[in-house]
């Protein structure tokens, strides 16, 4: 049986000579005894993350073949690093450089001092595109997702989540494709506050369905004014996690249907005011079904008003969705078909992913 396991890395450097600095990183690994270098990503030129300024990285991801056990393997990546001049300051300082054992085999490793998979590196597009040329189709050892995917949810963004932020996880889709039904199954698995759109308070909504257009600017600052109390900052607190069963967001699709040019003006305006009161999610959880689907499901759940609705509208929205998840850069977005969330073991395992994405504190807060 063989003992080697392959196993990335993540190189990083912003400062000196950035390009050298990691050439002689690769030369030093490949010069280490127990490892084999396989093969490198392209060299990639990436904005800091970092809570302060600092100049931009220069990143990549190695592939190498090792018998070194992880531990061992680790403590010469922190001797290439300290041959290389590498002065550990602050955390998340600029550094000459930073070797980061992203994987080893398919290891879960939890020790004081190593974590493997590297915990933020599902957050992270600098390491997740080196990772996506190497082994696109490999899984994440815990999430069970393949990089590419991972790689997909953060449209080349990089996450870094701080213990103090509200922790908001927000459902999304259109209408009728179960964004309740998740929220409240979800709640089962995570101790999280759920957070519920009152639609059946809007004293305007029915009229407007039955074609009051004059209502639909009343319907819709109604609604707007309930998400704003429901998910604004004074409202949530920076202990607690939510999850909500809409995106604050969609108002403005709703509004640009129902509402004439002049209106819609007025609302935008409204809107782009009263967004800065809410919090922003860390997380999306955005559910895909063909319109089809969701107009069974409008059907089944017969809430009168909605008995009008058509396919068009519902693509409509769907198309909405897919646009502004296209360019979304707030925070990471997993796209999940309706039909790989139905079962109890299913949402399970997607509360499990939904913890992975929250902070240490709130991963543990969050645990039922
Ligand atoms: N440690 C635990 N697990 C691991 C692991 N899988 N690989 C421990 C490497 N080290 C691991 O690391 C701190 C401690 O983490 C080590 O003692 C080790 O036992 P460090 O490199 O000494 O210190 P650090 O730099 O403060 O932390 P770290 O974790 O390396 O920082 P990050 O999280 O890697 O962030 N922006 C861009 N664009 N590109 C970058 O490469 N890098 C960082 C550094 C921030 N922003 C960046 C980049
Ligand atoms: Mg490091």
């Amino acid at each position: 049986m063989s003992n080697q396991t392959i196993a990335y890395i993540g190189l990083g450097s912003n400062q000196d000579d950035r390009n050298g600095i990691i050439q002689s990183a690769l030369e030093a690994m490949s010069r280490t005894d127990g490892v084999r270098l396989l093969r490198t990503s392209h060299i990639i030129e990436t904005e800091a993350l970092s809570p302060y300024p600092q100049p931009k990285y220069l990143n990549a991801v190695a592939e190498v073949e090792t018998m070194l056990p992880p531990t061992e393997f680790l403590s010469r990546l922190q001797r290439i690093e300290n041959q290389l001049g590498r002065v550990r300051t602050k955390k998340w300082g600029p550094r000459t450089i930073d070797l980061d054992l992203l994987l080893y085999g398919d290891s879960i490793i939890e020790q004081p001092t190593l974590s493997v998979p590297h915990k933020q590196l599902h957050l992270r597009s600098f390491v997740l595109s080196g990772l996506c040329e190497l082994c696109p189709d490999s899984l994440h050892p815990l999430l069970k997702v393949s990089f590419s995917e991972l790689y997909g949810r953060l449209n080349g963004c990089n996450f870094g989540i701080d213990d103090a932020m509200s922790m908001l996880i927000s459902i999304a889709g259109p209408i009728g494709v179960g964004k309740t039904t998740l929220t409240s199954g979800l709640l089962k698995y995570l101790s999280a506050e759920g957070i519920f759109e009152d639609y059946d308070k809007n004293p305007y909504l029915a009229d407007v369905y039955a074609g009051q257009k004059e209502l639909a600017l009343d319907s819709e600052l109604y609604f707007l004014s309930s998400s704003v109390r429901q998910l604004s900052r004074e409202t949530l607190r920076p202990d607690r996690v939510y999850l909500s069963d809409y995106v604050f967001d969609k108002a403005l699709m709703y509004a640009q249907n129902w509402l004439e040019l002049d209106a819609l003006r007025e609302y935008e305006k409204i809107f782009a005011e009263q967004r800065k009161k809410v919090v922003s999610p860390v997380l999306i959880v955005c559910i895909d079904d063909t319109t089809q689907h969701c107009l069974e499901r409008i059907h089944q759940r017969n809430r009168r008003y909605e008995q009008g609705i058509q396919s068009g509208f519902l693509k409509h929205q769907q198309d909405w969705y897919n646009r502004l998840y296209a360019d979304w850069k707030v925070c990471p977005v997993i796209r999940i078909p309706a039909a790989a969330c139905l079962t109890d073991e299913q949402v399970q395992k997607l509360a499990a992913q939904i913890r992975y994405y929250l902070p240490e504190a709130e991963k543990i807060r969050c645990s039922c």
